[in-house]
């Protein structure tokens, strides 16, 4: 394990940039030749991190998928596992995450054990990190495939709660996620009280569409803010840049 870890280059790179930008790229949805147009452009555009994988996946070339995406940047690259099956060396670190919204024993404990192990062969730092599904309008991949509610969108309290839970179980992230292109991202008040009540950093995702609801989860105390659907779906990389520099507002300001 390196003496400077991949979660502490994320934060240091929060603190100068006001909030890190991490670019999702879902190997099962995408080409190979977008993912690997993406990757390619990913520094040059201000993105601070790529992970890879989803919340569900059907493919099988995970591990290639990861190679070619890790050859092609400098900048970390870490695993976003929808199973212990989504392990690779090739990667930097991996969200290893525990869908603490849910009370399916699966996705809170037993496809960790199983991964745990792998993690170790691989190398790979464990960045441990409470994952919390918000409810975004409509039923998603992950909520379907976990079997599990998502937190209602109004209830902050019961979100403050989880996120704490997360925080005292001893992980070092909360990520606050609405589901692969999900209808209605996290509202940004939930994300003002759950990043006021916790001292953990927080990772918001899903549905983000403009770098202005970029920018909103940053001024509502995100840390971290991913995007994926939007960024596979738009040609060209200028929304890419764009929610890129809208995510780092210590750097925009007086632009
Ligand atoms: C999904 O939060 C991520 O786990 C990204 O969501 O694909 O909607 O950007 P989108």
């Amino acid at each position: 394990m390196n003496d400077y870890s991949v979660y502490q280059t994320l934060l240091d790179i929060r603190d100068r940039r006001g909030g890190a930008f991490f670019l999702l790229l879902d190997p099962d949805r995408t080409s190979p030749e977008k993912y690997l147009e993406l990757t390619d452009a990913a520094a040059e555009c201000g993105v601070d991190a790529i992970l890879v994988g989803t919340s569900f996946t059907l493919e099988s070339h995970f591990n290639s998928a990861v190679e070619q995406i890790r050859l092609k940047t400098t900048l970390p690259v870490i695993i976003f596992p929808g199973s212990f099956a989504q392990i690779s060396p090739h990667a930097d670190a991996i969200l290893f995450s525990s869908l603490l919204s849910g009370r399916n024993p699966a996705y809170l404990i037993e496809e960790q054990v199983k991964g745990a192990p792998i993690v170790k062969q691989c190398g790979l730092e464990p960045i441990p990190t409470g994952y919390l599904l918000i409810e975004s309008g409509s039923l998603t991949s992950v909520q379907y495939i976990s079997g599990s509610l998502p937190i209602p969108r109004e209830k902050h309290d019961i979100a403050c709660a989880h996120a704490l839970a997360a925080q005292y179980l001893g992980m070092k992230l909360v990520y606050l996620e609405a589901g692969s292109g999900a209808n209605g991202s996290v509202p940004d008040r939930m994300v003002r009280e759950v990043t006021g009540y916790i001292d953990i950093p927080v990772m918001v995702g899903g549905g983000l569409r403009t770098p202005e609801a970029c920018a909103d989860m940053v001024e509502a105390g995100a840390s971290f803010v991913v995007v994926g659907t939007m960024l596979e779906d738009t040609p060209g990389f200028s929304l890419l840049r764009e929610m890129a520099a809208a995510t780092h507002p210590l750097e925009t300001i007086g632009v």
